[in-house]
């Protein structure tokens, strides 16, 4: 059995948030993946960044690949929208799923086999639109769900589980990203539920392509020594650049760190990103400048991670094709039919 229901009873003591809703009213299904697996915390990160932000659960919409990552959509928000794609082509149908009905709150999740193997057509055309959304990508080397092949983002000389050694070079999914124009680029750690959660509501309020690679160990096929996606590697070589504080729009702006230390970031909708600087130097407003911080510290082993870009005016794919702001499925006949004068007329001006 792949879909088991949980039991809906709970305390009645357990905090609502804004909108009166329990952390519960946030979860979906029981996992069925491996005890100890990353994905399950990186579920656990989404349901409380919902949660903290009040959304109402309706209004998202999950879409995944195929693979273990790809399953927890039924694992988190159960009364949202849900498709389940097929593998490596969630990014197409995320987007038009967008450009239906740009209402949604857009969340994409997928595997490093999913976004970076099968997938990295999808992938790249995703981040380069700009399509108004979160990517997370459940990144941990492998492919889990079919026993553990090296998956695109395995890094060169990394060891399988039976003593196989990739040769391949490894896809670095944020370096890709931003390559590609992704406008929010983090980089985090399913152990680290405090560097991610903030992250994920950061990406939620982002208007654009907010791309997070979560580094999250299969415990199954690829946490044992000679790995650098298990837990031990990655919190042996884990350099944070920068701590996210997420405030929303309605709450009171308090300054509680030395000028200097801190960076805030209005986006679009209000909210602030303040940004906690732990690399000195590091300015997570230049994308260039992220590139090359993120390779140096590659070619050093070390895994950079926090919020590693972004650009908090960017516009989204509806903003550059100049699309009508009410949802197609609320258009009513006059405006999706103008009838044949005006048809006539865009046919005078194309002849
Ligand atoms: C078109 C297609 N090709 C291959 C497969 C087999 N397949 C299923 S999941 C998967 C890899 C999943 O890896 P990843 O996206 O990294 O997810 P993980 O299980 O590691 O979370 C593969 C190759 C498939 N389902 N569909
Ligand atoms: S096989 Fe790996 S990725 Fe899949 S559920 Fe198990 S630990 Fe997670
Ligand atoms: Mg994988």
């Amino acid at each position: 059995m792949t879909y088991l229901a949980k039991p809906k009873l709970h305390h009645p003591d357990l905090p609502k948030n804004s909108i009166g809703l329990t952390r519960r009213d946030y979860e979906g299904a029981i996992s069925t993946l491996c005890a100890g697996c990353g994905h399950d915390s990186i579920s656990a990160a989404i349901i409380q960044a919902c949660w903290e932000l009040a959304i109402q659960p309706h209004r998202v919409a999950k879409l995944s690949g195929i693979g273990c990552s790809s399953k927890t959509p039924t694992y988190f928000l159960d009364k949202s929208h849900g498709f389940n794609s097929v593998h490596g082509r969630m990014p197409s149908v995320l987007t038009g799923a967008n450009l239906a009905n740009r209402d949604l709150i857009y969340l994409g999740v997928s595997g490093d086999g999913d976004s970076a193997s099968i997938g990295i057509g999808q992938f790249a055309h995703i981040m380069r639109r700009g399509v108004n959304m979160t990517y997370i990508v459940e990144n941990n080397g492998v492919y889990g769900l079919t026993k553990g092949q090296f998956s695109a983002t395995a890094d060169q000389g990394s060891k399988s589980k039976k003593g196989a050694v990739n040769t391949d070079s490894a896809i670095d999914l944020v370096s890709l990203g931003l390559q590609l124009g992704a406008t929010y680029v983090a980089r985090s750690f399913s152990g680290d539920k405090e560097q991610l959660v903030p992250l994920i509501k950061g990406a939620l309020s982002h208007r654009g392509a907010a791309l997070i690679d979560v580094i999250s160990p299969c415990v199954a096929f690829n946490n044992h020594a000679g790995s650098t996606k298990s837990y031990d590697y990655v919190r042996a070589h884990n350099e944070a650049v920068n701590r996210l504080d997420f405030m929303p729009h309605r709450d009171a702006i308090t300054t509680m760190y030395a000028p200097g230390e801190v960076i805030e970031v209005t986006q679009h909708d209000g909210s602030v990103l303040r940004l906690r600087k732990l690399a000195r130097g590091y300015d997570a407003g230049d994308r260039l400048a992220a590139m090359n911080h993120i390779a140096t510290h590659q070619a050093r082993g070390e895994i950079l991670t926090g919020l590693l870009f972004v650009q908090a005016d960017a516009d989204d794919l509806h903003a550059h094709l100049n699309t009508v702001a009410t949802p197609l499925n609320r258009l009513g006949a006059a405006e999706l039919c103008p009838g044949s004068a005006a048809l006539a007329a865009i046919n005078a001006e194309l002849s």
